[in-house]
């Protein structure tokens, strides 16, 4: 690690990186690994590894418990997840989501014939905006679904007026918001169903993995069945179902993780607050503040950079990326301009100035159990450097 005096410093001008090692974003947070090798004895006696077995059985309970659902319905990944719970809605024709997400949330639509339509989001909160989703309102729209963007919950109160006003299905894409609050309630209970992601870069991971969280019993049901290709009995199949199993090693990972997630909050918390302090005043540079009324997990320090800012944000990005800093552009360029959305809706843009305008502004910079003070004293040093060397 190296101290920045000077845009001299920068590798980018030929100066060795400030970090030896990459700094990723994303980087797994981890629970305590003896406890992780425990469960993998229990499975190699058990020989049960798959099907709804005993540690997943567990694992469900335990995130119900944490979030205050009824039920927790494990999947083995959170597209997957989106892709059952979409179908158990009966969702059709076409649903209204915002193109500044991951691809997954559009794709588990289109995947099964459903056409995703992309309304605005907010440029204050990066989440949907409810006069936006009014726009996109057709005879053929079946519902909504509200991603709850960097933990930050989406409008939830007024896409659930305008879903009851239309007769629309609401489920939200909760992927990055395990154990975040709105209201000072837990999200997982919003909506029809919720989903989430325990993939390995999200707060809390099960390696791979995801869940379809909710209060109704039939919804749940029907998951259950479609999770395991329409079994309801030994040779008893009642449903077109697919194969959407949690298998028991994630479980085993997903319960030694639940238990460290208040020491991976407090450690995502210190980061946030490093970065907070680090990049204070800094002209043309902001970074997105969390609503400390909330809980947050804090898994994503996001800046924006202003259009006037002193160097473009790819620049920044690559500065820090020459640095061993590995930034990213988190959801450039927005679904909208991925295929085979670009081709099927090339004019999408056009209503869709406040997401441009953000996924053109954002970079989401490193934290987690890998990051601490010192480390973010430097990223702040690098990008103060850059800034001073248009
Ligand atoms: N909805 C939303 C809103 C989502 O963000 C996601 C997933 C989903 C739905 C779908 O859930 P899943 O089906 O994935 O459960 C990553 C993740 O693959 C993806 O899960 C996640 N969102 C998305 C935000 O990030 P990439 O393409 O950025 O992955 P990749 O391979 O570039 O890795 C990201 C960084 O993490 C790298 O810097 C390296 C680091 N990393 C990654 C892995 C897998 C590690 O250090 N260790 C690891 O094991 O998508």
């Amino acid at each position: 690690m190296k101290a920045i005096h000077s845009p001299a410093d920068l590798a980018i001008n030929g100066a060795p990186p400030a970090f030896d090692e990459q700094l990723h974003v994303g980087r797994p947070n981890m629970g305590d690994r003896d406890a992780f090798m425990r469960h993998v004895e229990d499975i190699f006696d058990r020989r049960w590894l798959s099907n709804d077995g005993p540690l997943v059985q567990q694992f469900e309970q335990e995130v119900a418990a944490h979030l205050g659902v009824k039920h927790c319905v494990a999947m083995c990944n959170g597209t997957i997840a989106l892709e059952i719970a979409i179908r158990a809605l009966g969702m059709e024709g076409e649903v209204i989501v915002p193109a500044y997400t991951f691809v997954a949330t559009a794709h588990a639509l289109q995947w099964q014939g459903i056409t995703p339509v992309f309304a605005d989001i907010d440029p204050a909160t990066h989440t949907l905006d409810p006069s936006a989703v009014r726009k996109m309102i057709t005879p053929r729209t079946s519902g909504i679904i509200g991603v709850h963007l960097w933990g930050r919950a989406a409008p939830v109160e007024e896409l659930q007026a305008i879903a009851d006003e239309f007769g629309l299905k609401l489920m939200f894409d909760a992927a990055h918001a395990f154990s975040c609050t709105h209201g000072g309630r837990k999200i997982g209970s919003f909506g029809a169903c919720e989903v989430l992601s325990f993939h390995a870069t999200k707060f809390f991971n099960s390696f791979e993995g995801g869940a379809v969280v909710t209060d109704d019993d039939e919804l749940a049901r029907t998951m259950r069945l479609m999770r395991n290709f329409g079994f309801s009995g030994l040779d008893q199949v009642s449903y077109p179902g697919t194969n959407g199993k949690m298998i028991e090693i994630a479980a085993a990972m997903g319960l030694v993780n639940l238990k460290a997630i208040d020491d991976v909050i407090a450690a995502n918390r210190a980061n946030y607050r490093a970065y907070r302090e680090e990049l204070a005043g800094i002209p043309g540079v902001r970074l997105v503040e969390y609503d400390e009324a909330e809980r947050n997990n804090y898994q994503y320090v996001i800046l924006e950079v202003a259009p006037d800012c002193a160097i473009a944000r790819d620049r920044l990005v690559d500065t820090l990326r020459a640095e061993n800093i590995l930034a990213r552009r988190y959801f450039w360029p927005g679904c909208h301009k991925m295929e085979p959305y670009r081709s099927l809706f090339p004019h999408a843009g056009l209503l869709l100035t406040a997401t441009e305008a953000v996924a053109d502004s954002v970079i989401v910079l490193p934290t987690g159990q890998t990051m601490d003070a010192a480390k973010i004293a430097v990223v702040g040093q690098v990008i103060r450097a850059a800034l001073l060397s248009p």
